[in-house]
């Protein structure tokens, strides 16, 4: 092996032409971020004494990764989903946010344009047998004034973990909807309880984290976007307490002020007021937004989606 090949100057000239640094045209920010990279993977290459078959195995991985349309999943299991949270989190501590309901990622599975609704809503459209799951709460702002007529947008896994849209065998935007909050701020669902998510196996994500000893597994869990105009967009999820990968979650979305109690209710007088023959669970969680502020960057994360046809 060469020592040091990367700091004699035919390669740190060669860097700087990689990155397109020795021409006046492109955008100087992209040709910095493209240096660092470029440099930050040739070191990778030389230190570890990355051989051209372990390249090109990469190369094929990479090009996998896109064919299975895992990229945001991939992006979640190594992190990096979570590490802009944090960046967020210390911009807004910075800039005196404080309290809030804590954000925690989006993750690759949500849907634009689920229907619109009031009331108690109904998640669940398909039949499937699954512990009913009534949640409700109200928005807040953070110094606890109701959010009228927000919209609390909410998706989650079915008993199988699988995601409508994404998983073929569920009608169109079950398990999803956007609820449009009261006078007071309030919202009410009823669905079931959802089960953990876990990587599509066989698939580029889970081939590299069985390869480092990970395993793809997401604790049960239901996300939400609250939005009102006003304020600032949060980004969030509960987790469902008891789960094996609670803490555990191979996308490092946990929070502890995000694992709300939960009750079951198996007295027979709920369970006919509720209109149900069985025990059923409820989560009481209340969200609060901030107000929208020109200090901190802009919490609307613009990024691909799939879109419902
Ligand atoms: C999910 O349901 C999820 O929330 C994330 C972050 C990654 C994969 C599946
Ligand atoms: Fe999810």
């Amino acid at each position: 092996m060469i020592d040091h090949l990367l700091k004699t100057s035919p390669i740190a000239n060669l860097m700087d032409k990689i990155a397109g640094l020795d021409q006046p045209g492109g955008d100087p920010r992209l040709k910095q971020i493209v240096e660092r990279i470029m440099g930050d993977l040739f070191n990778t290459i030389e230190d570890f004494d990355v051989t051209p078959a372990e390249f090109w195995t990469a190369v094929s991985y990479l090009t996998d990764v896109g064919k299975s349309d895992e990229g945001g999943l991939l992006a979640a299991g190594l992190g990096f989903e979570h590490f802009l949270d944090l960046r967020i989190d210390e911009q807004e501590r910075v800039a005196g946010l404080e309290g809030g309901t804590p954000r925690t990622i989006e993750g690759p599975l949500w849907i634009a344009d689920a229907p619109i609704e009031k009331g108690e809503v109904r998640l669940d459209q398909d039949p499937e047998v699954g512990e009913v799951l009534f949640m409700h709460g109200q928005v807040r702002d953070t110094d606890g004034n109701p959010v009228p007529h927000a919209i609390v947008d909410v998706w989650h896994a079915n008993t199988k973990g699988g995601y409508s849209f994404f998983d073929k065998s569920q009608t169109p935007f079950n398990l999803r909807r956007q609820i449009e909050t009261d006078a007071e701020g309030r919202y009410r669902f009823r669905s079931i309880l959802p089960c953990g998510y876990g990587v599509p196996p066989g698939g580029p994500t889970h081939t590299l984290l069985s390869a480092i000893g990970r395993h793809g597994n997401r604790p049960a869990h239901i996300h939400f976007f609250v939005s009102a105009p006003g304020y600032r967009k949060l980004t969030t999820q509960i987790n469902i307490a008891g789960d094996e990968y609670l803490h555990d979650d191979f996308a490092f979305a946990t929070r502890d002020e995000l694992i709300p109690g939960v009750t079951r209710n198996q007295d027979p007088e709920a369970m006919r007021q509720a209109g149900l023959n069985s025990p059923f669970t409820e989560i009481t969680f209340d969200f609060a937004i901030h107000r929208e502020t020109a200090s901190v960057p802009d919490t609307v994360v613009v990024r691909d989606h799939a879109k419902a046809a």
